[in-house]
């Protein structure tokens, strides 16, 4: 896991060649680093269109680029005199967009500005973690899904947006073990932000979540990025695990660009029908709001 891509210029427009060849590899290596590019917001959002539609964010209640809606900032830089609530760092392991219904793809990260020390991000690979269970714990797995929680995420923000946030985005199910469309391998789709399996009680389900989020990290499975100012690192969200290591001084900036490509597999809601209630209500408010503005 883990390869550098080198000679290539990421701001320019990329041949179909190139295209295959840096594919290829992300589906090989899971994890590519571009080390010097210089990109921008538009710049980035073309690159990252290579890879398939990207997520407008609605998920998030926070940190998204004043102008570009496909942009996410990883930043504790202060905007108007205040640091942006979802700055990097103390969440816990996780693949991107999990808590909804499409989770993501590829996640590309640019990387602007960095602390001197610390805010690595570090991988976990997920084939590897599957690879080496036990064939009848494999398949149990192989035949469960299990409940994704955004109240599992552990990073410090105020109260209101984490009440928005988990609103936003009701818990949600998708099987234990994903079969990658294009390597054909089985990885793990576990992690910390696992509430429980479904059809089994939270009791149950979580000695053996922490039993399968501690197994997927064991060092052997571990790639760690050291960031340099201009890596644009693209990482696969179906086969690892991420953490942005919480490590640095946080009077330093660590500001990246990320976008994420949604994923071409659907989950479903925990609760279905409590969600197309929410839905509904909030159709009505709506409703109630317009033609009560053609009364006016
Ligand atoms: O800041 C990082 O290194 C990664 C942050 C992250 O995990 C995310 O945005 O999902
Ligand atoms: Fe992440």
């Amino acid at each position: 896991m883990g390869a550098e891509v080198s000679g290539v210029d990421l701001s320019e427009p990329l041949s179909e060649d190139q295209l295959r060849i840096i594919r290829d590899a992300w589906t090989e290596h899971q994890v590519l680093v571009f080390p010097k590019q210089e990109l921008g917001p538009e710049t980035l959002l073309t690159f990252s269109r290579n890879f398939g539609e990207l997520d407008n964010f609605s998920s998030q209640p926070f940190n998204r680029h004043p102008e570009y809606d496909e942009i996410f900032m990883l930043s504790n830089k202060p905007i108007d005199g205040k640091i942006p609530p979802g700055s990097t760092g103390g969440q816990n392991w996780h693949t991107d967009l999990s808590y909804t219904t499409r989770p993501a793809k590829a996640t590309l990260v640019y990387c602007v500005e960095k602390p001197l020390v610390g805010g690595d991000t570090m991988f976990a690979n997920m084939y590897d973690a599957y690879d080496t269970l036990s064939p009848v714990l494999q398949q149990f797995l192989d035949n469960i899904e299990a409940v994704h929680d955004v109240n599992l995420i552990t990073a410090k923000r105020p109260p209101e947006i984490v009440a928005e946030f988990a609103r936003l985005n009701p818990p949600v199910v998708h099987p234990a073990v994903r079969v990658h469309p294009e390597s054909k391998r089985k990885a793990l789709y576990v992690n910390p932000r696992t509430r429980c399996f479904v059809g089994m009680t939270e009791a149950e389900s979580a000695p053996l979540i922490k039993y399968l989020s501690d197994h997927s990290i064991s060092p052997k499975f571990i790639y760690r990025h050291r960031w340099s100012v201009g890596d644009l690192v693209m990482w696969d969200n179906r086969c690892l695990t991420h953490l942005a290591v919480g490590d640095f001084d946080r009077s330093e900036i660590r500001h990246m660009l990320r976008t994420s490509t949604m994923g071409d597999y659907f989950g479903r809601y925990e609760d279905e029908n409590a969600v197309a209630e929410q839905k509904r209500t909030a159709g009505d408010k709506k409703l109630a709001v317009e033609l009560s503005t053609l009364h006016d």
